[in-house]
């Protein structure tokens, strides 16, 4: 008897040993033994806007299964940013709250860090990892219907964003097709796994689109401060603005790169754009000549972009991070200082299809812009386009 409750106390003492964490908007410390935790990770090649969106899927599942009184365990972890095919100057492990305000999200959905899961256990172990995978036919029988199902087909990950002490006990693949919040039905088949990870968190789609849910997680994903502030004195001393929406001037987001054959009957050439940035500034009357472009273009591109510009007398401007903003912020913190750039902006033209262009329209959205001024895009040349969709915030 002795023996056997020395022995339950022991594995009761493992289990509290197993990952003392802390939350740091309760400022209260906790232990993982009586937490579950999802994990999750996306795609390797999407880029940066493209994973907020997923971000905000699972954040959504978590809050409003809490906000039911559901699941009241389960804490979402935030997948680092890591070795991001789009970032150039450097790919090294970022946590989130490089990006965000950590507080802030933390205020809207129950989510950890990674280096909070991870900083008190020398390794971790995930107790079941679901591959998810598309269907081969999303409607089959001309229907789109959700559904999952185990499958035979190979899957494959091998994320974990650098750490090299995370291990899976089980993998298991499964095709699916439906609602993020259709994946509580996974973690069901389990019940006693306390650590679960989704791999391909793009092939949910959002329980609520659009919804107040969505906008109250959105509102939640404000930027780390440093990067506020970095643009804030941008605006202040090229655009002689010091609030949070200015008049003095226009800004674009011009996606290029892959877009460039990805999407190539979907973007302006530099004249065409240069056309319609002349237009858009004469058709809407706007009393300014300032042009501030945020772009992953190539060198000679945007040197072909000003001059046109130039040559129709307008002042062209760019952010130019210095050296050690780089090295801290990096190719992430950089775009997000131009973004916010943009969401300040008197009028906004984005690229078709680009979530980096629909983050920055959602920021404007946010700030209270006029529609008008923010659901602009670039067309092709060859002019036929239609306006982008409007997706105005709901209070
Ligand atoms: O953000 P993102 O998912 O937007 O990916 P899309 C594009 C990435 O390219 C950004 C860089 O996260 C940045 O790293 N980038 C793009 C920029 N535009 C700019 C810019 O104006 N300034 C700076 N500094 N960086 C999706 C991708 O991109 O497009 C997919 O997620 C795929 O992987 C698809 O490539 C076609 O939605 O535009």
């Amino acid at each position: 008897m002795v023996l056997i409750s020395f022995f339950v106390m022991h594995l009761l003492f493992a289990a509290a040993q197993d990952i003392d964490y802390c939350d740091v908007s309760a400022k209260s410390c906790d232990t993982l033994a009586d937490k579950k935790l999802i994990f999750y990770d996306v795609n390797p090649p999407e880029g940066f806007n493209l994973r907020r969106d997923v971000y905000m899927r699972f954040a959504v599942m978590l809050a409003e299964a809490h906000k039911r009184g559901k699941r009241a365990n389960y804490q979402l972890v935030l997948p680092p940013w890591y070795h991001l095919y789009h970032w150039k100057t450097t790919r090294d492990q970022k946590d989130w709250g490089s990006f965000f305000d950590l507080d802030s999200l933390k205020s809207y959905a129950p989510v950890l860090e990674m280096h909070e899961v991870m900083t008190k256990t020398p390794k971790l172990s995930i107790d079941r990892l679901y591959v998810l995978q598309n269907y081969e036919d999303a409607f089959e029988g001309g229907v789109f219907k959700e559904k999952w199902e185990l499958s035979n087909s190979d899957c494959y990950y091998d994320g974990f964003w650098g750490y090299n002490n995370i291990t899976v006990k089980e993998k298991i693949c499964v095709r699916f097709q439906g609602k993020v919040s259709k994946l509580w039905e996974l973690t069901t088949l389990h019940p006693s796994d306390t650590k679960i990870m989704f791999a391909h968190g793009e092939i949910p789609l959002h329980d609520t689109y659009g919804t107040k849910s969505y906008w109250d997680c959105r509102k939640s994903m404000k930027f780390n401060k440093n990067l506020v502030d970095m643009a804030t004195k941008y605006v202040s001393e090229n655009f002689k603005c010091n609030s949070e929406k200015c008049n003095t001037y226009l800004s674009i987001h011009w996606r290029r790169q892959d877009f460039l054959y990805g999407r190539k009957d979907l973007v302006p050439s530099v004249k065409g754009t240069v056309k319609q940035i002349d237009e858009a500034l004469k058709k809407n009357k706007l009393k300014t000549e300032k042009i501030f472009i945020a772009t992953d273009a190539s060198d000679s591109e945007i040197k072909n972009l000003i001059k046109e510009l130039k040559a129709l007398m307008y002042e062209v401007f760019l952010y130019v991070p210095s050296r050690s903003e780089l090295a801290i912020y990096g190719d992430g913190g950089v775009a997000i200082v131009e973004q916010i750039i943009c969401a300040r902006s008197l009028f906004f033209i984005g690229t078709h299809e680009s979530t980096f262009s629909f983050r920055i329209q959602e920021e404007r959205e946010i700030l209270g812009f006029d529609s008008e001024s923010t659901f602009n895009r670039f067309c092709p040349d060859s002019g036929a386009c239609e306006k982008p969709s409007k997706w105005r915030v709901v209070q």
